[in-house]
């Protein structure tokens, strides 16, 4: 049986600023993701370069950082069975321009740094990340959790 995961996703100033935030959430839903928390956010830049710290030393790094400041953008977590794998089956690859139609990124990314969105790549990537943006209050719990320990 598939595992149940979380993931962590953003949906990218570009998105957000053509009017896709509704049908990329609608998409994860309909594809059995649920989702537990959410928030639209300006980014500072402070924010966006931890956030991508991994690329630091890669030449599209400061590119990047500008790109993710420039505009608001939509952070959610998403839960269900193998949620990272099919978080990234929906977005289609890194660069938009290889992305296949009825993809996120083919359907609203423009090439492979203005790609619509983000989601975690493994289990312990989507830990990091979810924490990095997420306090606990702010993530749905079952209830039975909150009572629990
Ligand atoms: P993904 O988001 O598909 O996991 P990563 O982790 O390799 O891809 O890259 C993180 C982000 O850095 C990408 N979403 C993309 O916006 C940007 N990026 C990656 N490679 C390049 C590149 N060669 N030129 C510009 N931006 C890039």
């Amino acid at each position: 049986m598939a595992e149940i995961q979380r993931t962590f996703s953003i949906i990218k100033p570009d998105a957000v600023a053509k009017g896709a935030t509704g049908e990329i959430l609608r998409r994860f839903e309909a594809a059995g993701l649920r989702i537990i928390a959410l928030k639209r956010v300006q980014m500072t830049e402070m924010l966006a370069r931890g956030f991508y710290a991994v690329h630091k030393s890669r030449p599209f790094y400061a590119d990047l950082v500008a790109f993710m400041t420039s505009g608001p953008v939509v952070m959610s977590v998403l839960e269900g069975p193998d949620a990272i794998a099919k978080n990234r089956e929906l977005m289609g690859p890194t660069d938009s321009t290889k992305a296949p139609t009825g993809t996120i990124r083919g359907d609203f990314g423009t090439d492979i740094e203005r790609n619509a969105v983000h989601g975690s790549d493994a289990p312990e990537t989507a830990r990091v990340e979810i924490a990095y943006f997420f306090n606990a209050t702010e993530i749905q719990a079952p209830v039975e959790a909150l009572a629990g320990s």
